[in-house]
């Protein structure tokens, strides 16, 4: 029998206190949070999944209820098989309240989270890491280092460097002279087969954006990240795409339709969906691989603690193409402690291994400090 019954549901609400807020062109991040949830079966087999949460960062709480109160209480006593069947029946039950109460965004995220958790247990029953039972393969995925702030990108690509990242993804939108001093300095000290990347979560105006796209070209981008708000028209972005010297990217402010048809649009050349935000591994699997049949790239979006890291990581490794996995490079003990055994990162690629389901389990011992809410259903 490969289906299973749920039997338990707990939910972890964390939250972490740092010295420097992440910054970016939307808003600072001032504490790194994470909503996690182990769902156990009723044979004691478990598996771990991640809602995502990180901004406005006080919204950790809220979604730790969604799952708690509203999306437990319809998973428990289910019998699995595949858990895209079962996301699919709940996204389906709570639209209309994700319509009526104008949170779709915490409805998806908590789906997201149980879903991942589904596929975890999944694996792990069968013996399996996720990405080989998601059909893929287990292989060394590379790893760009993420969440360069303004005020010091250039001192962080020399130091992630020492760790062993090649690739490096530089946050702007903060006024073209500090966006163009910062990426110079960059630029200036890039080393062979090294790339560098940009972010401007959605700060520009379209107008901004066509102004900004030929100062960007001398910097030769691997892609520009959502240069407009992700909701912009259509029309809007085929102009951006030929505007830039550098393929556009985006998924992570995508949901449902809208991020399935950005897989096989014609402007974005890289698709970011994020398993914690918008349907879990079920819905990324189906995205990473419309994107790369459509001939993108597939690089799973992440900026949080360790489980959905590992899932994205997983996912990339089923999908397969020339993605690679987006690693958070501020500090965040969540992100580390919740993924026990951390991967190792070797020639720029964090190195998976055989172990079953997600290859790794969250700390909670060591995590107690950051602990907020604890919920159990069964
Ligand atoms: C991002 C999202 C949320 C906080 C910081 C940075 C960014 C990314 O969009 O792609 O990581
Ligand atoms: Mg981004």
């Amino acid at each position: 029998m490969t289906s299973f019954t749920i039997a338990r549901i707990e939910t972890f609400v964390l939250c972490a206190p740092i010295d420097h807020p992440v910054v970016t062109s939307f808003g600072s991040i001032p504490e790194r949070v994470c909503v996690i949830v182990r769902v156990e079966d009723s044979d004691g087999a478990h598996g771990w999944g991640d809602v995502w949460c990180n901004f406005p960062s006080y919204g950790a709480g809220y979604r730790g209820l969604v799952m708690h109160r509203t999306i437990a209480p319809m998973a428990l006593g289910r019998t699995v098989d595949d858990p895209a069947v079962l996301w699919r029946e709940l996204s389906a039950r709570v639209h209309v309240w994700a319509v009526q109460s104008g949170d779709a965004g915490a409805f998806a995220a908590a789906l997201a989270g149980l879903d991942t958790a589904l596929w975890d247990l999944k694996a792990r029953r069968a013996g399996l890491p996720l990405a080989r039972m998601l059909g893929g393969a287990v292989r060394d995925v590379p790893v760009y280092a993420s969440g360069l702030n303004p005020n010091d990108g250039p001192e962080t690509v020399e130091r992630v460097r020492e760790e062993g990242y090649r690739r490096f993804k530089q946050k702007i939108g903060f006024g073209e002279a500090t966006d163009l001093a910062v990426l110079r300095r960059i630029k200036d000290r890039l080393r062979d087969g090294e790339r560098l990347l940009v972010d401007v979560n959605q700060g520009w105006t379209t107008e901004e954006a066509l102004r900004m796209a030929p100062r960007l070209t001398e910097f030769d981008l691997d892609w520009v990240e959502e240069p407009v708000v992700a909701d912009r028209p259509e029309a809007e972005w085929a102009a951006l795409a030929a505007s830039f010297a550098a393929p556009l990217a985006g998924g992570e402010n995508l949901r449902g339709l809208d991020l399935l048809r950005a897989a096989s649009n014609a402007w974005f050349g890289v698709i970011q969906p994020d398993v914690g935000k918008w349907g879990g591994v079920s819905g990324c699997l189906a995205v990473g691989q419309a994107a790369v049949e459509a001939g993108k790239r597939y690089c799973p979006h992440w900026l949080s603690g360790g489980v959905g890291l590992m899932a994205s990581a997983h996912l990339l490794s089923a999908v397969g193409g020339e993605g690679m996995l987006e690693v958070d490079t501020n500090p965040n003990p969540l992100r580390t402690l919740l993924a026990q055994p951390f991967p190792a990162l070797k020639d720029g690629a964090f190195v998976l291994t055989e172990a079953p389901g997600l290859g790794i389990e969250p700390d909670l011992a060591a995590a107690q400090a950051f602990l907020v809410h604890h919920y159990e259903a069964r």
